[in-house]
């Protein structure tokens, strides 16, 4: 009787452990297809396969996969899936793409740069928008020699706003989760700029929410030219994760990256 209470109860936790997680469904497929394509350059989903029987989309899920430091199966797993599903950096991770006007490899030619504020988060006070972005300019600064000067009305080099869905570019954001803000690389127009989406929660300090000074100063990594980091600990790894704002450092993959483009400060 003993022996078969417990096994009864060991089969029911594995059924209960198991059952949920195991399924890619249709939708997870065509999720993980536009994933690809915004993030890895997949252009051609229904390509032909290479000799090898490799599809470009097997192709491209092993690229995610090594970038990620997932196991390298070439096809559509639940580890996989979960990766994709968390939240996110809207500019793609494919270093080669660097496709239409995200990332660029490219620096100012000036080490003064001018932001400006354009609307405000509903989340957070003003004051706490400001102290964040402020901070998180220095988190650069700190490091180089840039210097960000603050205007409040014309054109700066780098504009900030929130904005939900379609906000004026041609990346529009995907409602609440997944994209939490994107970035330019350096050039004119909106080179250089940051949107943020505001169907997320931006808080200041606390973990519950999106602590606006971690992803603005992620989002200024673009818009002085770094791409995407592999190294999980640095700023610039395209998945977010909660640190102390009050006690951040910036990672030394980070600072290694600022200071190959603009030196280092004297
Ligand atoms: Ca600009
Ligand atoms: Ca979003
Ligand atoms: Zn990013
Ligand atoms: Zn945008």
């Amino acid at each position: 009787m003993r022996s078969f209470c417990v096994y009864a109860l060991l089969s029911l936790a594995a059924a209960v452990c198991c059952l949920p997680v195991s399924k890619v469904t249709v939708q997870d497929e065509s999720f993980a297809e536009n994933y690809l394509k915004k993030f890895f350059n997949l252009t051609e989903e229904k390509g032909q396969s290479d000799t090898r029987g490799i599809s470009p989309i097997n192709k491209k899920l092993s690229e995610m996969q090594k970038f990620f430091g997932l196991k390298i199966t070439g096809t559509l797993d639940t580890d996989t899936l979960e990766v994709m599903k968390k939240p996110r950096c809207g500019v793609p991770d494919e270093k080669v793409a660097r496709f239409a006007t995200f990332g660029a490899n490219s620096k100012w030619n000036k080490n003064t740069l001018t932001y400006r504020i354009l609307n405000y988060t509903p989340d957070m006070s003003e004051a706490e928008v400001n102290d964040s972005i402020q901070r998180a300019l220095q988190v650069w600064a700190k490091v180089t020699r840039l210097t960000f000067t603050r205007i409040t009305s014309g054109t700066a080099d780098i504009m900030i706003s929130f904005g939900r869905r379609s906000h004026g570019d041609n990346y529009p954001f995907d409602g609440p989760g997944r994209t939490l803000a994107h970035a330019f690389g350096p050039s004119s127009g909106i080179g250089g700029d940051a949107h943020f989406d505001d169907d997320e929660t931006f808080t200041f300090r606390s973990s519950n929410g999106k602590v606006l000074f971690l992803v603005a100063a992620h989002e200024f990594g673009h818009s002085l030219g770094l791409s995407h980091s592999e190294d999980r600990n640095a700023l610039m790894y395209p998945l977010y994760s909660y640190r102390n704002p009050d006690t951040f450092v910036l990672p030394q993959d980070d600072v290694r990256g600022i200071q190959s483009l603009y030196g280092q400060k004297i």
